[in-house]
C-alpha cells in the first residue's frame, strides 16, 4: 500500500471536515498524538490471549508490560481493586459483566432507552436482550432517575443487577440510594444483587473528579468506553472491587469474586485476542487523565455546559431537565419550536456544527422522528473553547433554528443556502482557530 492508495485521501477530507467544523457530539473527542502514535504502533502484529503473565501465545514480554502498566494506571484513576482493559468496545464490556454475573433469563434493571438508557442496557433489538430479562425504569418530570419506580420494580421483579447508566441524562445520580435499595431487596429474597454503573458519558469527569465515582459509593462494577471523557482510543474497560483471583481457574460465583469473574467472561467468555495496540493507547491516555491539568478539563467541561445551556435557555429553548449537571444537553426543539430533531441536525450539519437528534423521554415518535437533539461540550473543550465560544455556538445554533423554521421541513433549506454559508463561514474561521491534536493546520 502505498500514500496513492484513495483511502489515504479520504483520511485527509475526513481531517478537514474536523477541522472545519466544531464537533458537539457528547460521546466524541480528539485524542492527544501520543495516543494516535500508540494505536498506529506494530502492536497491533501480535497475538496475546488470556491476562499478563498467563498468555496463550510466546512473545509476549513487552505486551505484558504494556497491558499492566493499563491496569494500574486504570485502578489509579477509578480507585478500583482491578481492571480489565481488554473490551473492545463499551457494548462488550457491558455483555461480558452480564454474562459474569447472569443465567440466561435473570432480570437486569436498568433505565430505559427512551428515558435516556443505552441500547446495550436491554433494548430488544440486543442479543443480551434475547438472553437476559431487562425490566426499565426511567425518569421523573424535572429529568432524575425515577429512584421510587426503581425500588418498586426491583420488590417486584427481584434482579440479579441493578444498572445505572445512560448516554441521554443531565443529573448525578445518587448511587448511594441505589445500594440502599440492592441492600434491601438482596436482604428480602437473600440474593446478593450486583449494582453496575455504565458510566461510559461520565468517565472522563469521575477522573477528573467532578462527578461521584460509583466504585466509592458501594458498586461492585463500573463500564466504560475510553474514548469519550476520558480522551483515549475507541474501546472499553471494566473496574472492579473485590478479591482478584487467577482468571483460569473458576472461582465461586460471589461478589467478592467479581473481578476473576469479569476477567473470565471478557476472555475467553466473549472475546478472543485482545487488541493491544489499543491497550497501549488506553495506557497513555490514563496517565494523561491522571495529571492535574486533566482536572481543570473536565471541570471546564462541566463549566462550558452550564453555560452553553444558560445561554440555550435564554434564546428560548426548552431542556429536558432544565439544564445540566455534567456534559450533556437534551434540547426539546419540537416544543420550543415546532420542528423535529433530525430536520435541525441535518441543518446544523450544513453550518459545520455536528450534533444528533436524540429522542426525549416523552417522546411517541421513535428514534426516526426525534423530537430532540443531543449535544455536549468535551471535543469542544479540548480544543480550548470557553465561554466566549459557547455563547457564539449558542448564537449560531437560534440563527440556524430560525433558518429552519422559516424554511419549514417541506420545502427544506435549498432557498436558505446563502443564509447557511455565512454562518458556516463564521463556523469555519473560528474553528480553524482552535486546532486539533494530530491535525497539521
Ligand atoms: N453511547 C452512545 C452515545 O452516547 O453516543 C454510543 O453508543
Amino acid at each position: 500500500m502505498t500514500t496513492q492508495d484513495p483511502v489515504f485521501n479520504i483520511i485527509a477530507a475526513e481531517e478537514k471536515r474536523q477541522s472545519e467544523g466544531l464537533e458537539l457530539i457528547p460521546s466524541e473527542n480528539y485524542v492527544s498524538e501520543n495516543v494516535l502514535q500508540a494505536m498506529g504502533s506494530v502492536l497491533t502484529n501480535k497475538y496475546s490471549e488470556g491476562y499478563p503473565g498467563r498468555r496463550y501465545y510466546g512473545g509476549n514480554e513487552h505486551v505484558d508490560q504494556i497491558e499492566n502498566l493499563a491496569i494500574e494506571r486504570a485502578k489509579q484513576l477509578f480507585h478500583a481493586d482491578h481492571a480489565n482493559v481488554q473490551p473492545h468496545s463499551g457494548a462488550n464490556a457491558n455483555e461480558a459483566v452480564y454474562f459474569a454475573w447472569c443465567q440466561p433469563g435473570d432480570t437486569i434493571l436498568a433505565m430505559s432507552l427512551p428515558a435516556g438508557g443505552h441500547l446495550t442496557h436491554g433494548s430488544p433489538v440486543t442479543r443480551s436482550a434475547k438472553i437476559y430479562n431487562f425490566v426499565g425504569y426511567g425518569v421523573t418530570e424535572d429529568g432524575d432517575i425515577d429512584y421510587d419506580e426503581m425500588e418498586r420494580l426491583a420488590r417486584e421483579h427481584h434482579p440479579r443487577i441493578i444498572l445505572v447508566g445512560y448516554s441521554a441524562f443531565m443529573k448525578l445520580p445518587d448511587f448511594d440510594r441505589v445500594k440502599k435499595i440492592a441492600d434491601e431487596v438482596g436482604q428480602e429474597t437473600g440474593e446478593e444483587i450486583l449494582l453496575m454503573a455504565d458510566m461510559a458519558h461520565v468517565a472522563g469527569l469521575i477522573a477528573g473528579g467532578v462527578h461521584p465515582n460509583p466504585l466509592e459509593h458501594g458498586f461492585h462494577v463500573m463500564t466504560s468506553t475510553t474514548h469519550k471523557t476520558l480522551r483515549g482510543p475507541r474501546g472499553g474497560i471494566i473496574l472492579t472491587m473485590g478479591k482478584v483471583g487467577n482468571p483460569l481457574r473458576k472461582p465461586e460465583h460471589t461478589l467478592e469474586n467479581i473481578p476473576t469473574l469479569v476477567d473470565r467472561a471478557v476472555f475467553p467468555g466473549t472475546q478472543g485476542g485482545p487488541l493491544e495496540h489499543i491497550i497501549a493507547a488506553k495506557a497513555v491516555a490514563f496517565e494523561e487523565d491522571l495529571q492535574p491539568e486533566f482536572r481543570e478539563y473536565a471541570a471546564a467541561i462541566v463549566e462550558n455546559a452550564r453555560v452553553l445551556a444558560a445561554e440555550l435557555q435564554r434564546l428560548g429553548f426548552t431542556l429536558q431537565g432544565n439544564g445540566t449537571e455534567n456534559h450533556l444537553i437534551l434540547v426539546n426543539v419540537k416544543d420550543s419550536f415546532g420542528i423535529d430533531g433530525k430536520f435541525y441536525e441535518t441543518a446544523l450539519d450544513q453550518v459545520g456544527l455536528t450534533l444528533n437528534a436524540n429522542a426525549l423521554p416523552t417522546d411517541k415518535g421513535g428514534a426516526f422522528r426525534p423530537s430532540g437533539v443531543r449535544l455536549g461540550t468535551p471535543a469542544a473543550t479540548t480544543r480550548g473553547l470557553r465561554t466566549e465560544e459557547m455563547l457564539k455556538l449558542a448564537g449560531w445554533m437560534r440563527r440556524v433554528l430560525d433558518i429552519c423554521v422559516a424554511a419549514g421541513e417541506e420545502a427544506g433549506l435549498d432557498a436558505h443556502e446563502p443564509e447557511l454559508a455565512a454562518i458556516r463561514a463564521e463556523v469555519k474561521q473560528l474553528a480553524l482557530n482552535f486546532p486539533i491534536p494530530g491535525i497539521k493546520a
